[in-house]
């Protein structure tokens, strides 16, 4: 089953996304998730330049020499750009297994563990009113768990908070917005927020929030342990991840369980982290972490150090990379929590998908495959737009993590 043709989609139906997809011989086609936000065209250059003119004429079912023979033929390793390259290639040649087998790739994969994937929102406010009342929104349509993040007294914009009801943002001019950042102020105001948020939904509710990499280790540790009271499911992102062993610091002073990678690429990024157990949830995705043969090599490794999977699912990701998601987080043991944002109307037409929402839960396509695709026709009437993720300094001008 030779591949005769791959294409490289961009599109922006109110966001940029990069497809690629994948056309065997026989007509069978397959799509993969290539959207790194901010740097879209660095991997689709990789892709188109790289990566396609050695793809043809190759054998679609060979799905794991297909991964090595891009990860150690490039010989320059991992990294956003060649690992979400990658992805993009072993996603589509899974979906193409899945069509030929002519089941769900979660079948391929082992089939299910679960009856449905529990998935968190995004709740934001500027007040604390605000808040709570987004929180009840989700609540009222079955959400199990919810990301809560709250402006902060004295500072005009944060990371996350946007309009109410309104899915943040933050990529939307060709160059960087500013923000200004003040962690005392964070550090007082946060504990509160989630003094009122626990009062007003009791213990039933998963809460959840992203501190976006701003914290140093004994910050993250003073943060994690004020909000012990109100029981997280987790604290995201709390530092910068690049410094594992800095974990151990926080590790010392806190039970909040703590929700690591997004930003990761590669099994080797989280390794220490998982062996070490330092943290709880290792949030690596399909996308950006070199495709479903990888992404399940680092759940893996997480199962054996009781470290569960957290998967990152905002709306940068496309409908693609949230399908291959959830035949993942079907069939793997150790399985935590989904992020799940809906996508616009425009991006759901654009990608036309099988997986849905019901009663709290997300469940994957049932039809051969991922059960995802993309109406190359309506695709072309978005073209690509610049739109640069923001940046955050202190008071003082220094440039701080957003
Ligand atoms: C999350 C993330 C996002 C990222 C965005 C960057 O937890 O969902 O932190 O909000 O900032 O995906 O492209
Ligand atoms: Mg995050």
């Amino acid at each position: 089953m030779r591949i005769t043709d791959a294409r490289v989609i961009l599109t922006c139906p109110g966001r940029n996304f990069v497809t690629l997809k994948i056309v065997t011989e026989d007509g069978v086609t397959g799509v993969g998730d290539a959207t790194l936000n901010g740097r879209e065209l660095a991997v689709a250059a990789y892709l188109r330049e790289h990566v396609v003119p050695v793809l043809i004429g190759r054998d679609a079912a060979r799905i794991e020499d297909t991964w090595q023979y891009l990860y150690k033929g490039a010989y320059w390793r991992r990294g956003p750009v060649t690992m979400t390259a990658i992805a993009a290639v072993d996603t589509a040649l899974w979906d193409i297994k899945g069509k030929v087998a002519g089941l769900p790739v979660y079948q391929l994969l082992g089939g299910r563990s679960r009856e449905g994937v529990t998935v968190y929102g995004h709740a934001h406010g500027e007040t604390v009113e605000g808040l709570l009342a987004e929180i009840s929104r989700y609540a009222g349509s079955g959400y199990r768990a919810v990301r809560v993040q709250s402006g902060v007294p004295g500072l005009s914009s944060v990371y996350g908070v946007g309009t109410p009801g309104v899915t943040y943002e933050p990529a939307s001019s060709p160059v960087p917005a500013e923000a200004v950042w003040d962690t005392e102020r964070y550090l007082d105001h946060l504990p509160r927020v989630f003094a009122d948020v626990r009062a007003e939904f009791g213990p039933g509710l998963k809460l959840l929030h992203d501190v976006h990499h701003r914290l140093t280790p004994i910050e993250a540790a003073r943060l994690g342990r004020s909000l012990e009271p109100y029981a997280l499911t987790w604290l995201e992102d709390p530092v910068p991840a690049e410094l594992q062993e800095g974990f151990r610091l926080i590790r010392r002073h806190t039970t909040t369980p703590l929700a690591v990678g997004e930003v990761f690429n590669s099994l080797w990024d989280c390794r220490q982290l998982i062996s070490e157990q330092l943290v709880d949830y290792i949030r690596a995705t399909v996308v950006h972490a070199g495709g479903i043969t990888h992404l399940r090599r680092i759940f893996d490794l997480a199962a054996i150090h009781q470290v569960r999977s957290g998967s990152h699912g905002a709306t940068d990701l496309s409908p693609v990379c949230m399908a291959a998601a959830l035949h993942v987080d079907i069939a793997i043991p150790n399985f935590g929590l989904q992020e799940y944002l809906p996508h616009s109307a425009e991006t759901d037409a654009v990608f036309p998908h099988g997986y849905h929402f019901e009663g709290g839960y997300l469940h994957p396509s049932e039809t051969p495959g991922l059960g995802v695709d993309i109406d190359e026709e309506l695709a072309a009437r978005y073209p690509y737009r610049p739109a640069a993720l923001p940046v955050n300094r202190l008071r003082d001008g220094t440039l701080h993590d957003w």
